[in-house]
Parts: C-alpha cells; sequence; structure tokens
C-alpha cells in the first residue's frame, strides 16, 4: 500500500492528497507525522497538569516516578484526566442544544422573525413525553413550554433529576441511574461538578471520580436529546431525502459556499437566502449557487434540505484544495484553524460567525439571531465577491460523488415500520430480530481521525456487521463517511447484505413503496442526533419487556476523534450499549480504569467499551457482543417457559 493509500480509502480524498502534494499544500496528515513520536505519557493518560507544582507524570514502566507531586496515583489522574474530556464534550453539545433554544425563545418573543416553528407536531409530542398538556394550546405556546423546560434541564437548582433523561429512557434505566447517583439535576451543575472534583485535591478515588463523569456523559445525552427535539421543531422533523456525497459536489461553475460546523442556526437560512440570490451570482458569471456541507452542518442540512454533503472531518482542508470554494461559512466545533493559512493559499473566503468561535486572521460575520437573513445575504455576498477572485488554473475537483438517501429521523423509519405492521410499526424490526432475520442493530458514530486510515474502519466494520445480517444506522462523520463510499443507497444492499438483511429491507422498501428501495445504511443525522438511535433502542427495549442492556444493539466509533465522542461512548455504556472504540482513548495508563471502561461497566450498566483499532477485529466482537445478547435473551425465554411448564 502506498504512503497516501494509507492514509485514506475515499478515492475524493486519495486524488486530493496526490495534489496536495503537486501543489506542495500542507494537510492535517502532514502535520501528523511533524507531531511524531506522540507523547507516551499523554497518550497513556499519565500526565497530570491540573495544578501548578507539574506537570507530573507517571512512568508506566514502574522505573520512575509512580507517583506525582501530591501523591496522585496513576488511576486518578487518568481518571480525572478521563472525566475532563467528558465535561468538554458535555459543554459542547449543551451549549449547542442551549444556543437552539436561546433562538427559539427569541423566535417566539418577536426578536428573531426569520424563523418560524415548522415543526409543531413535532412541539406537541415532546410536550406530551415530557409530562406536559398541549390540549388547547397555539403551538406558540407549546414550543415556549417545552422550551423552557429544557433551559430548565441546565439550570435547575433542586436535586430533581434532568427531564430529557427520564422521559427518554425505561423506568428501569432512571431507576438505575438514581441507584448509582449518576442521575443529573442540570446540565451546567454536572459539568461543574466534573471540573471541581478533578481539581487539585478533591476526589482521587477512580471509580467515584468515573461515576461523576458518567453523570455528566448523561447531562450531555439530556443535552443532546433536546438539542434534536429543539432543532426539529424549528426546522422540521428529517424525512427520506435524496441527494450526492463527496467533493464531486463542488460545482466549478458555481459559486460554492460551505457550511461547516454543527448549529444549523445560520446555514439553514445561508441555503435559504442562497436561493434568492441566484440572479446576483449569474451576474457575477456563475451558473448559480451550490451549498454544500462539512462536517455536522452538513448532516443536519442534508437530513433537512437535501444539501449534498463534501466530505467529513479529517478531508476538510481537502474541500479547500478544490480551488472552487468560494466561501467557508464555519460556526462551532470541529474546524481546524488550519483552514485559514490554506485559504490564504486560495481565494477562499473563511467567515467565523459565532462571537466565541474566532480564527485569527478570518472574515468574521457576527451572526445574530434576530436578524439572521442579512447575516445569511452578506455571507452571500462575500461568497459572489470571491468567485470574481477565483483562478481557473487553480480548480481541481474530484470527480467523485455518490447518490444518497438520507433523512431518517425515527419518526421517518417508524413510517416505513408501519407498511408492514400499522398497530405496532417497531414490531417490523423487533420480529426481525426476534425470528433472527437479523442479528441486531448497530450504531455507526463519531468522527475521522489522522490516528485511524480515514473512512476504513467505519466502511470495513460496515461491510462485515451487514454481511452478518446487522442492521445499520449511522451519524456523524461515521454517516459522511457511509454517504460519501455510496453505502446510503439500495445499490450497496445488493453489493454488502446478508441474505437476512437483504429480504428485511427489500419487504419492507417494496411494502412502503421506497422509492428507488432502501439504502444498506440508514442516516440518523448529525452527532447530536444520537439521540434519535437511543430512542429507537428505547422503544425496542420497551416493546420487548427490558432495557437496552438486554437488547442486541451494539454502537461503534472507529475513528473517534473529539471530545464529544469520549461524552457519547461514556453514556453509550451507561444506557447499556457494547460501545466499541477504535482509537485508543488515553485509559491504558492506568490498569484499573481500563478495566473498569471495559469489563466492570458490564456488571453495573450492561453497556461496556471494547477498544479494538482492527476494524476486523472490531467487527467480530460486536458481532459476538450481538451473539451473546440474542443467545441470553432466548435463554432467558426458554428457562421462564420450563418454569412456567414445571408449574
Ligand atoms: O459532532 S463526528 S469529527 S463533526 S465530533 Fe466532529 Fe466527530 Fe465529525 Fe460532528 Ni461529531
Ligand atoms: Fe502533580 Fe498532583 Fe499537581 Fe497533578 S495535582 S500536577 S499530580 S502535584
Amino acid at each position: 500500500m502506498g504512503r497516501l493509500e494509507g492514509r485514506t480509502v475515499d478515492p475524493a480524498a486519495l486524488e486530493m492528497l496526490k495534489h496536495a502534494e503537486e501543489q506542495g499544500l500542507e494537510t492535517a496528515w502532514d502535520r501528523c507525522r511533524a507531531q511524531e513520536p506522540l507523547c507516551g505519557f499523554g497518550n497513556l493518560g499519565v500526565c497530570c497538569r491540573i495544578c501548578l507544582q507539574g506537570p507530573c507524570r507517571i512512568d508506566p514502566f514502574g522505573e520512575g516516578a509512580t507517583r506525582g507531586i501530591c501523591g496522585a496515583q496513576d488511576y486518578s489522574i487518568v481518571a480525572r484526566n478521563l472525566i475532563r474530556s467528558i465535561a468538554g464534550g458535555t459543554a459542547a453539545h449543551s451549549d449547542h442544544g442551549r444556543h437552539v433554544a436561546l433562538t427559539l425563545l427569541a423566535h417566539l418573543d418577536g426578536h428573531a422573525p426569520d424563523y418560524r416553528i415548522a415543526d409543531p407536531a413535532k412541539a406537541e409530542a415532546v410536550a406530551r413525553r415530557i409530562g406536559l398538556d398541549p390540549a388547547g394550546k397555539t403551538p406558540q405556546e407549546i414550543t415556549r413550554e417545552v422550551t423552557l423546560a429544557a433551559l430548565r434541564d441546565f439550570s435547575r437548582l433542586e436535586e430533581e433529576p434532568c427531564t430529557w433523561v427520564t422521559s427518554t429512557v425505561t423506568p428501569g434505566m432512571t431507576e438505575k441511574f438514581e441507584e448509582c447517583a449518576i442521575m443529573p439535576s442540570n446540565i451546567n451543575g454536572a459539568i461543574a461538578e466534573v471540573m471541581h472534583r478533578s481539581t487539585m485535591g478533591v476526589d482521587a478515588d477512580p471509580v467515584n471520580l468515573i461515576f461523576g463523569g458518567l453523570k455528566s456523559a448523561l447531562a450531555d445525552y439530556a443535552g443532546c436529546h433536546l438539542s434534536t427535539d429543539l432543532t426539529d421543531i424549528l426546522f422540521g422533523t428529517p424525512r427520506p431525502v435524496r441527494s450526492y456525497a463527496n467533493l464531486g459536489v463542488i460545482d466549478p461553475e458555481k459559486v460554492n459556499i460551505t457550511v461547516h460546523g454543527h448549529i444549523p442556526l445560520l446555514s439553514e437560512i445561508v441555503v435559504d437566502v442562497a436561493r434568492e440570490m441566484e440572479d446576483e451570482a449569474r451576474a457575477a458569471g456563475a451558473a448559480g449557487i451550490n451549498v454544500v456541507g462539512i462536517c455536522c452542518t452538513a448532516n443536519e442540512v442534508l437530513m433537512r434540505k437535501g444539501i449534498p454533503l463534501a466530505t467529513n472531518f479529517i478531508a476538510q482542508e481537502l474541500a479547500i484544495m478544490t480551488g472552487a470554494v468560494d466561501a467557508i461559512i464555519v460556526d462551532l466545533q470541529c474546524i481546524m484553524p488550519a483552514l485559514k493559512t490554506l485559504c490564504e493559499c486560495f481565494h477562499t473566503r473563511l467567515i467565523t460567525t459565532i462571537p466565541f468561535s474566532k480564527i485569527p486572521g478570518a472574515y468574521h460575520v457576527d451572526f445574530r439571531e434576530e436578524k439572521a437573513k442579512e447575516s445569511a445575504r452578506r455571507i452571500v455576498k462575500l461568497a459572489i465577491e470571491a468567485y470574481r477572485e477565483r483562478d481557473p488554473a487553480k480548480v481541481h475537483v474530484p470527480q467523485v460523488k455518490n447518490e444518497v438517501v438520507a433523512g431518517f429521523s425515527l419518526e421517518a423509519m417508524l413510517e416505513i415500520f408501519a407498511s408492514v405492521n400499522r398497530e405496532k410499526p417497531i414490531r417490523a424490526l423487533v420480529d426481525a430480530i426476534e425470528e433472527g432475520e437479523i442479528r441486531g442493530i448497530a450504531l455507526f458514530a463519531g468522527c475521522t481521525n489522522t490516528k485511524a486510515r480515514h473512512d476504513d474502519g467505519h466502511l470495513t466494520i460496515a461491510r462485515e456487521l451487514a454481511r452478518n445480517d446487522v442492521f445499520i444506522v449511522a451519524t456523524g462523520c461515521a454517516a459522511g463517511a457511509m454517504a460519501k463510499a455510496g453505502y446510503m443507497t439500495s445499490g450497496a444492499v445488493k453489493e454488502f447484505a446478508g441474505p437476512g438483511l437483504t429480504r428485511f429491507l427489500e419487504r419492507l422498501g417494496k411494502a412502503s413503496g421506497f422509492e428507488g428501495g432502501l439504502p444498506l445504511a440508514f442516516h440518523m443525522g448529525s452527532c447530536v442526533d444520537n439521540s434519535r438511535p437511543v430512542d429507537l433502542a428505547v422503544l425496542i427495549a420497551k416493546e420487548m419487556g427490558s432495557d437496552v442492556a438486554d437488547i442486541p444493539f451494539v454502537a461503534t466509533a472507529p475513528e473517534a476523534m473529539h471530545e464529544k465522542a469520549v461524552s457519547i461512548g461514556a453514556w453509550a455504556v451507561t444506557l447499556g450499549f457494547p460501545t466499541h472504540v477504535g482509537v485508543i482513548p488515553p485509559v491504558y495508563g492506568s490498569s484499573l480504569v481500563t478495566e473498569v471502561v471495559t469489563k466492570i461497566a458490564e456488571d453495573v450498566f450492561g453497556g461496556y467499551f471494547i477498544l479494538e483499532t482492527d476494524p476486523l477485529k472490531a467487527a467480530q466482537k460486536l458481532i459476538e457482543a450481538l451473539n451473546y445478547r440474542n443467545w441470553r435473551r432466548k435463554y432467558s425465554r426458554a428457562s421462564l417457559d420450563e418454569a412456567m411448564v414445571a408449574e
């Protein structure tokens, strides 16, 4: 395998990596080499710099220091670092959700006229779920109540549980979280508690620390879930939509605007405004305006508006290197500061939009909800201006793109399931599991990362699981990998699915009249939308009369990168999912912490981490986890039947 082939399996990315080398342009992969060898202490999690006496580091071979200056041992240091990552992820996801809530409130108060309540039915459904009575109320009143309830989950001072946890999991799971004292009462408090207990001289007990981290992880879950709910209310609950993915969606004939980041508050409006400003683009000599997405913003606008997805996280620079991106608009999270230097090599405008997320040298358009369209117009104008400066000699767009069908909110999935079981749509899936037609379900989530071959983990594991009749759902950059590779098409079912999965998908596709057939992998949205597969799992668990910890449902993040992936992984385990991570988090510096997250967690929560860097071995372990759960379920049912016969 060539050096560049070792970096990615995405043909478009590979072509651009070759182009980058020819042009002398630097990428994250080059900077990664410059970092090698990565610090061993940091990699193992045994470096502590939480007080000014340090940094202290523990010698993993036992030859040097075995304790920090204060006496902290490896397990305390590793656990503290780990839960601080969880708190970082929690802050990111939940602040995202809070931002959406505040925009909704501003709109309801008449200060954000460019928005609307796109999905009053969702507002009503969420109201009912969280115990509010929507009867006789207007959509505005219902949305206000729901939004205020969401904001209370950030700030409640009483020791009552977060509404977005208790209202979305099974009673058994709520009970477990209360019992383990990890039920958060407010999101901000859970983050503060982690930061406090992991400061110098507070909690040194690794298990206690980890439980504190899990409380923050559940707060992260609440933040993700309320974010999905409120975004659906504001912009609509996704329904199946067709589009394209990979760098070939960049159209050299048009003004190309790339939306990148996470919160769709601005990007949704940019999409609308771009449609209104087509004439201005034509006046500048372009064939029109083409909006494409990167990272989770891409997922949000793909799910709701069918906007094409250009690429996922680690390849973000490659989009700029096509020389045909006129503006890249970023909000927050997963945005490489390196974009600035790269944009300087082209005519591309890098535009930051959030007051607390700036990059030196970038344009900054202060995005305000009250003047959303105005901000969006300024941005589109900047892009059109930039287009006039584009150098055609620098344009190099790989002709690689694949069809994608996305937009599978849980609501959309249930509509499809209803075509075979109108009274209880979820039975369609449960029956297929119980009859052994499908082996179970796998959620593919998380990032791409220079430590792994780009997209390879996602695609290799997906092929293996599909061959073994596992129903696949995906979010985040995992979904991006599958979309780019053409796995979100019915053609991929023919190519990769085992006989049971093929039968299941074809039967459902036929019954629901799904145009073009159902895809191999179901795109459920951005990373905050990992709440959607959880809702699916909880629904299955309830139908099977059990908890998530008992059903054949696994999660995998083969190329995890961000702290958000750590927090999602932590709550996935807490909710009961066997959760594979393909990039080893910094826990190996403590055998105790490693043991807790990979083994002991299962005894308490049913979920546990599978740490495995080899995609094929990981696939095998995920299949074993599904097999075990199926066997256990059958075995316990058999013993129940026996007991009844004996009676
Ligand atoms: O929230 S998957 S690289 S883009 S962190 Fe970032 Fe990871 Fe992509 Fe979305 Ni999620
Ligand atoms: Fe060193 Fe302890 Fe300070 Fe950490 S808290 S830097 S281990 S003295």
